[in-house]
């Protein structure tokens, strides 16, 4: 009996929507693409041992051919993504705001598929560069698929489609000589920004730490756009869609991201993939702000417009469900690479707004996937496919793959009774009124570029402003162009005299003449939700790494791992080699890292094993020390078994520590206050060495 293929314990739970289309080559036989068993795969045909390849190898040319076209273009934005599967479900049902069937049954799930990317890069660049996330969602619906496509900021840098290119060639790498690669840091987007000034509010977000993050997992989603939600009497409100991360959001720091650009470049992607393997789920908690549409005119900006966001304090966020991924891709290629996001892949009782951005949107999804995908007949994709059937009268084009029966393939036919007919439970868009002049102009009402970064500003904690000021002093630093340096500054001052000042400190422009300023002009409140400092904390899927070495105290060690192990922790254990590492007592250890194939960076927070001997060994160490002074200067919590240990190893790592830094802890009890301390993150309170 030939053995069974292996699956993912999630198989089961997933749709079986993709079953059809999966194929295990476990213990079957080589074959050509038409199914020919092949008897050797290793040497082309050739007239004798020495000769000439010979043009009937029909095996060679096939697989050479095959090989030779098996890359599409890169998406022009957003190359670079890792994707995963899971599902939707509702809390509760959403009857009287719309009559989206997904979200009326708390007890169904909906299949999703949801691919995270970076923007600028190229699909082989690094994952922790500093830019804007997208984060796609694809809900294989009964009632067909939705896609919210969204990004991890909730503004967007343009307000009217016609600029996309213009700022898409201006972040990109320039030109001339393609550099630089996956970064904002260089002189054309920095021109782009001090000439459209709408871009000031998501600079700020890009200058922050929501574009470091930790983790997929441990980012905010944002669907950036004003829709509609209509429910079945056909009553229309705005909505802003959110995803809130149960991990909380949480960031790197810069100086690690540029580490991790070398260490791991898919640092991102492989978190993503190992959580999931390790049944770890990633989770999110779908969230809308509603307004009624007599509210429309309600707020100091327009509501259409990307550049603005609503203040969670104005409109408060309505959990409404929750999205799990627990599936990894099986093949990258297929699913990853071939899906398909459209913001126009929408379901009935969820419409658009009249955002520009969006209208405009509306047509670059499909057409991007027509070069991409190379024809119209992507949406049958195995991953683009919904769940539910299709018919029409589509046919033929590049790759069709369903066989369409009957001769009739137009609408309205008499000879196949009219099929497929329409339905009057079909989609019907939203009767908006709409009137005005046919003109090429912006609403007065997008005009204020300001205000809302000044919130964002204003919003910040003093950490997080300081590492604004430090990104842009850092972007500003590689721009050749002294005059668009001083330029930027000046533009910011609008926002805030103090950011513009520290910048220009930091790359020795002159501090803009109305250094408080203009910067009176856009006065705003603080918006709580909008820091950092105030997400969710928890040491779930935290990585620490565990310091063992021969000798080191075997009971306590694993009485330690297991309590970290039950908050959630993952603990992995790092030593001078790999292999297995033999206790003083207890049960030896495999180490899974050592100060060769690892890195401080790839690590939440640091615990030093006790145990005579394996203090002595690590203490030998060379890179002890760098590893632990780079942990602390990262702000992470550092933990030693014994009090004594913490002493000499911070020593010998030249970390001179504040008296009570609680991210410093050691000695009997480390158990929870450790645990506290992974959750906190980061200890800031600690002065960088
Ligand atoms: Fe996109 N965007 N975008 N975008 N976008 C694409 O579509 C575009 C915008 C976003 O994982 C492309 O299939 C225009 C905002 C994500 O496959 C392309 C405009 C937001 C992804 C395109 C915007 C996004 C894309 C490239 C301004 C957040 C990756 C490949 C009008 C709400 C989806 C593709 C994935 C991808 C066009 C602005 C999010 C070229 C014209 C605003 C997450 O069609």
């Amino acid at each position: 009996m030939s053995e069974q293929p292996k699956r993912h314990p999630n198989e089961t739970a997933k749709t079986e929507r993709l079953k059809d289309f999966t194929v295990d080559n476990d213990g079957q036989k080589l074959t050509t693409n038409t199914g020919l068993h092949v008897a050797e795969d290793e040497h082309s045909l050739k007239a004798g041992v020495r000769g000439p390849t010979l043009m009937e190898d029909f095996h060679f040319r096939e697989k050479m051919t095959h090989f030779d076209h098996e890359r599409i273009p890169e998406r022009i934005v957003h190359a670079r993504g890792a994707g995963a599967h899971g599902y939707f479900q509702a809390y509760e049902p959403l009857t009287e705001l719309t009559e989206a069937g997904f979200l009326q049954d708390p007890s169904k799930q909906t299949p999703v598929f949801v691919r995270f990317s970076t923007v600028a890069g190229s699909r082989g660049s690094a994952d922790t560069v500093r830019d804007v996330r997208g984060f796609a969602v694809k809900f294989y619906t009964e009632e067909g698929n939705f896609d919210l496509v969204g990004n991890n900021m909730p503004v967007f840098f343009i307000q009217d489609a016609m600029k996309f290119p213009d700022f898409i060639h201006a972040v990109k790498p320039e030109p001339h000589n393609e550099i630089p690669q996956a970064q904002s840091a260089h002189d054309t987007f920095w021109d782009f920004v001090v000439h459209n000034t709408e871009t000031a509010h998501m600079v700020m977000w890009a200058m922050s730490d929501r574009s470091l993050p930790r983790s997929y997992a441990m980012m905010e989603g944002f669907g950036v756009h004003t829709f509609r939600l209509v429910n079945a009497e056909g009553k229309a409100r705005f909505v802003k869609f959110h995803w809130k991360p149960l991990l909380g959001t949480h960031s790197l720091v810069w100086d690690e991201v540029q580490k991790l650009g070398g260490k791991d470049p898919d640092f991102n992607r492989r978190d993503l993939h190992d959580s999931i393997e390790a049944g770890r789920c990633p989770e999110w908690e779908f969230g809308i702000q509603v307004l009624e549409e007599e509210d429309e005119f309600k707020f100091g900006f327009d509501i259409l417009d990307p550049t603005k966001l609503w203040p969670e304090e104005l409109v408060p966020v309505r959990k409404i469900g929750k999205l799990t991924l627990n599936r990894n891709t099986d093949n990258y290629f297929a699913e990853t690479e071939q899906i398909a996001f459209h913001p126009g892949h929408l379901v009935k009782g969820i419409d658009f707004s009249n955002d520009p951005l969006l209208q405009g949107r509306l047509f670059s999804y499909t057409d991007t996937q027509l070069s991409r995908l190379g024809g119209p007949n992507f949406n049958e994709l195995p991953i683009n496919r919904p769940m539910c059937p299709v018919h029409n009268n589509q046919r033929d084009g590049m790759h069709r793959m369903t066989i369409n029966r009957g001769p009739a393939a137009y609408h309205k036919n008499g000879i196949a009774g009219g099929s497929p007919h329409p339905s009057a439970d079909g989609y019907k868009h939203h009767q908006e009124k709409v009137e005005g002049h046919v003109t090429r102009e912006r609403s007065d009402s997008f005009k204020d570029h300001y205000s809302q970064a000044a919130l964002f500003w204003n919003s910040m904690s003093d950490v997080e402003k300081g590492h604004i000021v430090s990104a842009f002093s850092f972007e500003l630093g590689h721009v050749k162009d002294k005059a668009l340096r001083q330029a930027v500054v000046d533009m910011f001052a609008n926002v805030s005299g103090e950011l513009a000042a520290g910048i220009a400190a930091n790359i020795g422009a002159a501090s803009p003449a109305e250094a408080d300023g203009a910067a009176g002009k856009s006065k705003s409140d603080a918006s709580p939700a909008l820091s950092m400092m105030n997400t969710v904390k928890t040491p779930k899927g935290r990585k620490v790494a565990v310091l063992v070495a021969g000798g080191f105290d075997g009971a306590a060690t694993d009485a330690l791992v297991r309590e970290l192990r039950a908050a959630g922790i993952v603990p992995e254990f790092y030593s001078t080699r790999l292999g297995p590492i033999k206790s003083g007592s207890g049960a030896d250890v495999e180490a899974d890292h050592s100060f060769l194939t690892s890195d401080s960076v790839l690590f939440d927070a640091v615990l030093v094993a006790g145990g005579e001997a394996s203090v002595e060994a690590l203490a030998a160490e060379p890179k002890l020390a760098d590893f632990l002074k780079e942990a602390f200067r990262h702000f992470k919590a550092i933990g030693f078994a014994r009090t004594e240990d913490a002493e000499r190893l911070l020593a010998l790592a030249g970390i001179k520590a504040q008296a009570g830094d609680p991210g410093l802890l050691a000695g009997d009890g480390l158990g929870q206050p450790f645990i506290q301390a992974v959750a906190e993150h980061r200890h800031w309170t600690r002065q960088a060495q």
